[in-house]
């Protein structure tokens, strides 16, 4: 299925039903009153988060979900049936906004999480609710209010908790095939991966991460080059980052320390709070060489680096030095809890202000 990330649509709830005017009629009772119900609620519209939904590829052609109407009260003081919710699945990780006042509405980042996206509107009153002791017969009732309306932007941002950063060719979906059962494609040209995967990595009975392989990153990605840095965003939430080096490049002009340089400079200019992630460096395809000349060079890169963090060497090709990755990776996120970004209160409570009129005209 194509991978989309970014999608609008439409969100009307249902509007309240009207109020009855209706007034009791029976035998041996003479002036009974009046007796005409509310009208019911509208039917909400709500985003529910689900698992296994990894794109917003459903929403490629925009369309207004819609609440259903509240009915109409009735005499003999029956309430209007409320209108059904209607229930808008999205993938787990998908942060909502509003396109007119560009304000987050909330941040779908668990199964089974909703948000309230439109709320139905408040059935009329019937004119029972209007009698007083001055106006015993009232003719009036109310008009139900109009449900709320609204235009939504989603954004993607995969939930992983590991991500693989690297130039086009260092290996990364490699690596993911070789500790996780996602199957993304391999090949020696640049740009083989196209978009973002999703692979579980497991480290032990019951003991299970999330690993993201995003699109090869060149230098300039940050103005565009290459696929730029549209698929940086769904690294925002891992925390940790490997940055994988190949050891030893194919293109002999090639230098493993200027390139990852060049990547950690693209990071910055994409995002602090990227650049600012726990990253690991991996020295990757030490394969290709004998294991005293991959030590060598993989401490020569560190010292020109400057690297202080944590170094591996691994082989996603052979699965070298993989096992002791995912145990570290699984210890350190063991140590280091995911922290809730948005309180999880936030969402499921769109702003009231103005709200419920919906008089906001549907924009474009
Ligand atoms: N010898 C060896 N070759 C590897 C290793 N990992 C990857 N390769 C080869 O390197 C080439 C690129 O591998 P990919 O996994 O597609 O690289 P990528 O980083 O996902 O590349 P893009 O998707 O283009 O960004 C392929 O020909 C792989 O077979 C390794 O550990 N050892
Ligand atoms: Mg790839």
């Amino acid at each position: 299925m194509k991978f989309i990330d970014e999608a609008k649509l439409k969100v009307q709830a249902g509007n309240g039903g009207r109020g009855c005017v209706s007034f009791r009629r029976e035998k041996f009772v003479p002036f009974g009153g009046p007796d005409g119900g509310d009208g019911g609620l509208g039917g909400s519209v709500y985003l529910r988060a689900v698992e296994g939904m990894n794109t917003l590829a459903d929403f490629r052609i925009a369309r207004t979900y819609r609440g259903q109407n509240g009915e109409a009260g009735s005499g003999n003081d029956c309430t209007g049936h409320g209108g059904d919710d209607t229930y808008v699945n999205v993938p787990v990780g998908t942060v909502v906004s509003d396109i007119d006042t560009g304000e987050t509405l909330g941040d779908l980042t668990a199964e089974g999480q909703t948000l309230l996206a439109a709320r139905g509107g408040k059935g009329g009153w019937g004119n029972t609710r209007f009698k007083s002791s001055t106006n015993r017969t009232p003719r009036k009732s109310g008009l139900g209010l109009p449900g709320e309306k609204r235009e939504l932007s989603l954004e993607l941002k995969l939930i992983a908790d590991v991500g693989l950063l690297g130039l086009p060719n260092a290996g990364k979906s490699t690596l993911i095939r070789a500790v996780s059962a996602a199957r993304p494609k391999v090949a020696d040209y640049p740009f083989t991966t196209l978009h973002p995967n999703l692979g579980v990595v497991s480290a032990g009975p019951g003991r299970s991460f999330v690993m993201a392989d995003i699109p090869g990153l060149i230098e300039g990605a940050a103005d565009g080059a290459g696929l730029g840095i549209r698929f940086l965003k769904h690294l925002q939430r891992t925390r940790v980052l490997l940055h994988l080096v190949d050891v030893a490049p194919a293109d002999p002009a090639a230098d493993p320390v200027r390139d990852a340089r060049m990547i950690i400079a693209e990071l910055k200019k994409f995002a602090a709070d990227l650049a600012a992630k726990e990253r690991w460096l991996l020295i990757n395809k030490i394969d290709l060489l004998d294991p005293a000349e991959a030590a060598k060079r993989a401490k020569d890169i560190v010292r020109r680096l400057r690297w202080k963090g944590r170094v591996l060497l691994i082989s996603g090709a052979t699965g070298a030095g993989t096992d002791e990755l995912k145990q570290g990776v699984m210890q350190y996120l063991d140590e280091h809890p995911r922290v809730p970004e948005l309180a999880s209160s936030d969402a499921g409570r769109p702003r009231r202000d103005g709200g419920s009129s919906a008089a906001s005209g549907e924009a474009g």
